[in-house]
C-alpha cells in the first residue's frame, strides 16, 4: 500500500492540531471539518483544507457520519484519522469508511465492536489467559440472577454496561439492600445513554489503582507495548492528571503486564494504538477492565517517556507499514506526568466556555502544551471542556514533578475559569508527592479541601471521552 496522500481529520481541538502536526512531518496533506461553532478554531487554520459539516451541536456535526463521509469524499482523501470520542469507536463508521474505499486509522470494525461491548471483552480477555476481576462472565438476565452472582463474588459489587466504558451506566453497591434499585437504574441509565439496557456485574476492588498499558500493532502481526499510564487521578471518572511510569510498578511488574498485553492483542489479531485498562490493587494483583481502540488523550506522556510519535506510528500503521521498532528497541526514559486544562471552575468544575482574553504558555526544558486555544478564540459551550494538555518530562519524578509546578505558575488564562489551581493544589498534596495514588485520591481530597460532590458513587452524569 502506498502512502497516504491526504488525510481527513474527523475531530476537533487540540487533538486535531496534534494530528496536523504528524500529517506535516509526514509530508501528508490536511483536511480539517468543523461544525458551524469552530470556524475559527486553530485546527481549521492550520489544515490544507477545510469543509464545514453542520452546525454546533455535534449531533449534526462531527458525529454525522454522512457529512463526515461527504466531506472526505469532496476532498478526495486516502484516510480518516477519528482522534478521540466523537466516531473513534464507532464500529459503524469504520465500516462505511472502508466501504467507501477510506482508510480509517484505527482497528479494523470489529476489534472495534468486540471491545465496545464491555462483558464481551472481558470473556475475550479471559479466554486469552488475562486475569479480570471476579465476576460473572456474560449479562445480567434478572433480579433473582443479579442477586445470585453478587452473594457468589461477594459485595461490594459494581454494576456496569456492557454498551458502557469510561464509567458510564456504572453502579457501585455496597450490600444486597441497594442492589435491585441500582440493577434497575444502571440499566435505564444504560438504554437511555447507549440504546442497550445491558449490564453486567464484577467485584468491586475498593482501594486500587487505574493503569493501563499502550500498545502498537502493525497489519504484519508484529505488537509492542510501550509502558504504562497510570490514571488514577480522575473525577467522575474524568482523569485529570495521568503519569508514566507509575510509581507502584517495579520493572518485573511492568514486563508482565506489557507482555501479557502483548498477548491478549496477538490473540484477537490487534491493528493499530490501543489501551489495556487495569486495575491493581493494595496486593499488587492486577485484573483487565476493558479496551480503548483508539489514541488517547493521555498518549503524550507515553511518548515522552519512551521517545516516540504515536499518531505518527497510527499513520503508517494504517497506510501498510510494518513497525519501525521490536520490544527491546523501546527504552524507558525518565518521568512525564501530564495534567489536563480543561475550561471550568477549579472549585465546582462548572464549565466555563467564552473569550480568552490574554493567554501565557509555559516552555523552557522538558515541558510540551498539546493546545488548540489562543487568546481572541472564543471557547465554543457545546463541546467537551479540554481546552489544554500540561506535559513536563525529567529523569525522575520529583523533578517532573517540581518541573510541573514551575510549568503550572507560568501558564496564565485570563477571560475564563480553568483547572490550572486545581492541579495546583493536587501537586501540594503530600500523598501526590509521595506517590500514593488510589482511584479513591479525588474523594479524599475533596473531604479534606471541603469541596462539595461525593467522587466514588453514583456519579451521575459525565461527558465520555
Ligand atoms: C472498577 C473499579 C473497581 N472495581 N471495577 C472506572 C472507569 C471504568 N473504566 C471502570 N472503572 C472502575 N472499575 C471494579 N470491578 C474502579 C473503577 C474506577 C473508579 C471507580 C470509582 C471512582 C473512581 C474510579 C477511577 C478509576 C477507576
Amino acid at each position: 500500500m502506498a502512502m497516504f496522500k491526504k488525510i481527513l481529520i474527523a475531530n476537533r481541538g487540540e487533538i486535531a492540531t496534534r494530528i496536523i502536526w504528524a500529517c506535516r512531518e509526514l509530508g501528508i496533506q490536511t483536511v480539517a471539518i468543523h461544525s458551524e461553532a469552530d470556524r475559527d478554531s486553530l485546527h481549521v487554520r492550520f489544515a490544507d483544507e477545510s469543509i464545514c459539516i453542520g452546525p454546533a451541536p455535534s449531533a449534526k456535526s462531527y458525529l454525522n457520519i454522512p457529512a463526515v463521509i461527504s466531506a472526505a469524499e469532496i476532498t478526495n482523501v486516502d484516510a480518516i484519522h477519528p482522534g478521540y470520542g466523537f466516531l473513534a469507536e464507532n464500529a459503524y463508521f469504520a465500516e462505511v469508511c472502508e466501504a467507501c474505499n477510506i482508510k480509517f486509522i484505527g482497528p479494523r470494525a470489529d476489534t472495534i465492536q468486540l471491545m465496545g461491548d464491555k462483558s464481551e471483552a472481558r470473556a475475550a480477555m479471559k479466554a486469552a489467559g488475562i486475569p479480570i476481576t471476579p465476576g460473572f462472565d456474560g449479562v445480567i438476565e434478572d433480579e433473582e440472577q443479579a442477586a445470585r452472582v453478587a452473594a457468589e463474588i461477594g459485595y461490594p459489587v459494581i454494576i456496569k454496561a456492557s454498551a458502557g466504558g469510561g464509567g458510564r451506566g456504572m453502579r457501585i453497591v455496597p450490600d444486597h439492600e441497594g442492589l435491585f434499585n441500582a440493577l434497575s437504574a444502571a440499566q435505564q441509565e444504560a438504554q437511555l445513554a447507549f440504546g442497550n439496557p445491558s449490564v453486567y456485574i464484577e467485584k468491586y476492588i475498593e482501594t486500587a489503582r487505574h493503569i493501563e498499558i499502550q500498545v502498537l500493532g502493525d497489519q504484519y502481526g508484529n505488537i509492542v507495548h510501550l509502558g504504562e499510564r497510570e490514571c488514577s487521578i480522575q473525577r467522575r471518572h474524568q482523569k485529570l492528571i495521568e503519569e508514566s511510569p507509575s510509581p507502584a510498578l517495579t520493572r518485573e511488574m511492568r514486563q508482565e503486564m506489557g507482555e501479557l498485553a502483548v498477548r491478549a492483542c496477538r490473540e484477537i489479531g490487534y491493528v493499530n494504538a490501543g489501551t489495556m485498562e487495569f486495575l491493581l490493587d493494595q496486593d499488587n494483583r492486577f485484573y483487565f477492565m476493558e479496551m480503548n481502540t483508539r489514541i488517547q488523550v493521555e498518549h503524550p506522556v507515553t511518548e515522552l517517556v519512551t521517545n516516540t510519535d504515536l499518531v505518527r506510528e497510527q499513520i503508517l500503521i494504517a497506510a501498510g507499514e510494518r513497525l519501525e521498532f521490536d520490544q527491546e528497541d523501546i527504552v524507558f526514559s525518565g518521568h512525564a506526568i501530564e495534567c489536563r486544562i480543561n475550561a471550568e471552575s477549579p472549585d465546582t468544575h462548572i464549565p466555563s466556555p467564552g473569550l480568552i482574553t490574554a493567554m501565557n504558555l509555559p516552555g523552557g526544558p522538558g515541558v510540551r502544551v498539546d493546545t488548540a486555544a489562543y487568546p481572541g478564540w472564543v471557547v465554543p459551550p457545546h463541546y467537551d471542556s479540554l481546552i489544554a494538555k500540561l506535559i513536563v518530562h525529567h529523569r525522575n519524578r520529583d523533578m517532573a514533578i517540581a518541573r510541573m509546578r514551575r510549568a503550572l505558575e507560568a501558564y496564565i488564562i485570563e477571560g475564563i475559569e480553568t483547572s490550572v489551581r486545581l492541579h495546583q493544589r493536587i501537586l501540594a498534596e503530600p500523598d501526590f508527592v509521595e506517590g500514593k495514588l488510589s482511584t479513591r485520591f479525588m474523594e479524599r481530597f475533596n473531604k479534606s479541601h471541603n469541596r462539595p460532590e461525593p467522587e466514588s458513587q453514583q456519579a451521575a452524569q459525565f461527558a465520555g471521552e
